[in-house]
């Protein structure tokens, strides 16, 4: 069976919606990155970067990165049409993905999070900080834009990048606590109201 590696609450999680969201079967397994098991030996001969999520599928080989690991789990479930492959539809998703993925939490939330990696200078990580919220709050202001009159990103249908939105969206809103803007905070709550979605929640005792 499939296994996920995942912290609970982490990037992971867009990830453990997409496995439940397509009827995968997949079991999960914890890696507790406050005690930085992600570099103790076991770990780290199953993923090198020291980072999860990472994917093990049936034939034992383990697929990182996010962006990647969502693509293959929606064109190995196609009957769920996580992602589309007419080539506008699949271009805007992946636009969007890789928004959040590389800018929105890598450059906006490493910094909110780990300002000592872009400094070494202790008076210098609140400013570093304030960066990284200057680069999320403007994420967070295009995909309002982007979800006026809209229920997913993409439309009427769910796509992998609306479970990359919502990752962000649980920083943002729960562990920020911080509150969203209108459209934004309507396109979280739709997704916290899909079943798969409440179940990963629950499963991740992030509820
Ligand atoms: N580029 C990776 C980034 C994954 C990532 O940053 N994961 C974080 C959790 S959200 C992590 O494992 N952090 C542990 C660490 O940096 O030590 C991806 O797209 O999957």
């Amino acid at each position: 069976m499939m296994k996920l590696f995942y912290s609970p609450g982490s990037c992971a999680l867009g990830i453990h919606v997409l496995l439940e969201e397509s009827g995968a079967s997949y079991e999960v397994a914890k890696v507790n990155l406050q005690t930085r098991e992600q570099y103790s030996p076991e770990y780290m001969k199953l993923n090198p970067k020291s980072k999860v999520p990472a994917l093990q599928r049936e034939d034992g080989s383990v697929l990182t990165e996010w962006p990647a690991i969502a693509a293959w789990i929606a064109l190995t479930h196609p009957q769920k049409a996580l992602l589309s492959t007419e080539p506008e539809t699949l271009a805007r998703t992946l636009e969007a993905v890789d928004y959040i993925a590389a800018s929105l939490h890598m450059q906006g939330f490493t910094r909110i999070w780990r300002p000592e990696h872009f400094t070494p200078d202790e008076a210098s990580k609140d400013a570093v900080r304030a960066k990284g919220q200057e680069i999320v709050d403007k994420g967070l202001a295009h995909f309002d834009g982007a979800l006026d009159g809209r229920e997913y990103l993409g439309g009427a249908q769910m796509s992998i990048a609306d479970a990359a939105l919502f990752y962000l969206e649980f920083w943002v809103a729960d562990r920020l606590k911080q509150t969203l803007p209108a459209h934004v905070a309507a396109h979280y709550a739709r997704m916290r109201a899909r079943p798969a979605v409440a179940k990963v929640l629950a499963e991740e005792g992030l509820v």
